[in-house]
C-alpha cells in the first residue's frame, strides 16, 4: 500500500494507448518503457528474423486463416476468464502481468484471442501472431515483450475419423527427415476430458502432434534434431503437452499445446466440434535458427544487426564484438512483509527495466539474509549493464544506478545499505 500511494501521486489519471484512452487505478503497473514497445510490431517488419520465421510457419499452415494485427490491450475476461483461469491463478497477479487498470491488461499470451476468434470465425484453422507482455526476470533469454504464434484447428465431431485420417496421410507423406521423437501417453494427471471419447481424444492428439512435429522438422531441416513431448497443464486444454527440442545439450521448451476444453468450443458456437490449440514462442525458435545469442538483439535498431537479414531468408547471425559490461551491486533491507504486500523480485526488475532500458543485460540476486533479531530481510542484487551498440562510461552507469537506488527506496519502501 505504501508503494501504491507513492505511485499514484506520479500517475496520470488516464493512459493513451494506440489511440484509446484508459482510466488508471490502483491496478495500473504498465510503465512508459513498456508502452513504447507497442508500436514496434517486429513481427511485421519485412526483413526482421521474427517476420521470416512467422512467414515460414504460415506457409506450413497454408490452409489456415492468418491474423497478425490484433490490439495488445485486452480485458481480464479475454486474457483469463474466457480461458477458464481460476480466480486465484498466479498468472493474474500484478507481479506477473502488466495491468492498464483493473479490467484491462497487455495480453500475456496469444490465447487471449481464442474465444473471439472462434466466435467470429467461419474457418476451421487459425494462426495468430502477436507481441505478448509479461513482467519477468532479466537475462539473455527473458524480455518483458516477446512474440507468440497461436494455432487452432477444429473438426466436426460427426466425421472426425475420416477427416483426420485423410489429413494425416498428407502430413506424414510431406514431412522431411527422420528426426528422433520421444512421446508420452496421457495419464491420470493429464486426463482426457470426460465429454470426449477416448477415440476422439486420440485422433485429435495424433493430428496435433503430427502437425507440430512436421512443422518443426520443416523449420529445422536437421536430421539430428531431437524432439520430446512432456506433460503440461493449461486451464484451457486437456490433455496438454509442451514440446522441447535439444539445443546445446539442454532441453528448450518451444511450445505449449493440447486438446481445447470443450466448454470453450461450446460457448463460442462450436458445440458440434472438437479441436486442438498450440502457442509457440517465436524468439525461442528464432534464437536457435538464426543463432541470435541475446533476446535484446531482436529490438536493436543498429544496422550491424538489421543489415544481416534479408526478407524471407534464414541466415546465421554473425555477432559483432561485445562491448564491455559494467557491474553494480545494490543492497537494501526490504520492508516487513504483510498480508497482500509480499516482496517480489519482479518489482525490483521492473524498476531496473524502466530506468536502464536495454542497458540492463542481467539482474541477479547474489545474497540474501535475515536479521537474527529484527527478522527483516536484506537482499543484494548484481546488475550487469552493457550496451549492444557502444561502450558505456562508468559515470553514466553510476547515474543510472543512483536513480535505481532512489526509485527503489521511493517505490518499494526499501532501506538502502
Ligand atoms: C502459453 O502462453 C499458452 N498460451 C500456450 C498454449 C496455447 C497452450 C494454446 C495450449 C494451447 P507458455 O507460457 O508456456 O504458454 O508460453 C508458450 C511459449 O512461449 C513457450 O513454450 C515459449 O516458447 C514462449 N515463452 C514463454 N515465456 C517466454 C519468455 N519469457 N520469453 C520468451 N519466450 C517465452
Ligand atoms: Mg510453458
Amino acid at each position: 500500500a505504501a508503494a501504491e500511494a507513492k505511485n499514484s501521486t506520479s500517475q496520470s489519471p488516464t493512459l493513451e494507448i494506440l489511440g484509446q484512452s484508459y482510466p488508471t487505478d490502483t491496478h495500473t503497473n504498465t510503465t512508459p518503457t513498456i508502452l513504447s514497445k507497442l508500436s514496434r510490431n517486429l513481427h511485421l517488419q519485412p526483413s526482421h528474423p521474427l517476420n521470416t520465421l512467422k512467414r515460414r510457419i504460415e506457409s506450413h499452415f497454408s490452409t489456415f486463416t492468418h491474423l497478425d494485427n490484433l490490439n495488445p490491450v485486452v480485458t481480464t475476461t479475454q486474457n483469463f476468464d474466457d480461458l477458464l483461469f481460476e480466480p486465484s491463478h498466479p498468472g493474474r497477479s500484478k507481479t506477473d502481468t502488466y495491468y492498464i487498470n483493473s479490467s484491462h491488461v497487455l495480453r500475456t499470451h496469444t490465447s487471449a484471442h481464442q474465444s473471439d476468434v472462434l466466435r467470429n470465425g467461419k474457418s476451421n484453422g487459425y494462426l495468430l501472431t502477436a507481441d505478448v507482455y509479461r513482467r519477468d526476470e532479466i537475462d539473455v533469454s527473458h524480455y518483458p515483450v516477446f512474440h507468440q504464434m497461436e494455432g487452432i484447428r477444429i473438426f466436426p465431431r460427426s466425421n472426425l475419423s475420416a477427416e483426420i485420417s485423410s489429413d494425416l496421410s498428407t502430413l506424414t507423406s510431406s514431412a522431411p527427415s527422420p528426426t528422433s521423437i520421444t512421446d508420452i501417453p496421457t495419464s491420470d494427471t493429464n486426463p482426457i476430458q470426460s465429454v470426449h471419447t477416448k477415440s476422439e481424444a486420440d485422433l485429435v492428439t495424433k493430428h496435433l502432434k503430427t502437425s507440430l512435429e512436421s512443422m518443426v522438422k520443416s523449420l529445422f531441416r536437421d536430421e539430428t534434431l531431437q524432439i520430446r513431448w512432456i506433460e503440461a497443464y493449461f486451464p484451457f486444454t486437456s490433455p496438454s503437452w509442451e514440446m522441447e527440442i535439444l539445443y546445446q545439450d539442454k532441453w528448450l521448451e518451444i511450445l505449449g499445446c493440447g486438446v481445447v476444453q470443450q466448454q470453450i468450443l461450446d460457448s463460442t458456437g462450436h458445440a458440434d466440434k472438437v479441436g486442438w490449440a498450440f502457442g509457440l514462442g517465436l524468439e525461442r525458435i528464432a534464437m536457435v535458427l538464426f543463432d541470435i545469442p541475446d533476446i535484446r538483439l531482436f529490438w536493436s535498431e543498429d544496422k550491424r544487426f538489421l543489415s544481416q537479414f534479408r526478407e524471407g531468408e534464414v541466415t546465421t547471425f554473425k555477432p559483432f564484438s561485445k562491448y564491455p559490461a559494467c557491474y553494480k551491486d545494490i543492497s537494501f533491507w526490504c520492508p516487513a512483509e504483510k498480508e497482500g504486500e509480499k516482496w517480489h523480485d519482479n518489482d525490483f526488475a521492473e524498476i531496473v527495466r524502466d530506468v536502464a532500458g536495454d542497458l540492463a543485460e542481467n539482474v541477479r540476486l547474489i545474497d540474501q539474509f535475515t536479521h537474527p533479531k529484527k527478522g527483516t530481510v536484506s537482499r543484494c542484487f548484481r546488475i550487469n549493464y552493457r550496451s549492444m551498440e557502444r561502450t558505456v562510461t562508468n559515470e553514466e552507469i553510476d547515474r543510472i544506478q543512483d536513480e535505481v537506488r532512489r526509485i527503489s527506496a521511493e517505490k518499494l519502501g526499501v532501506t538502502l545499505r
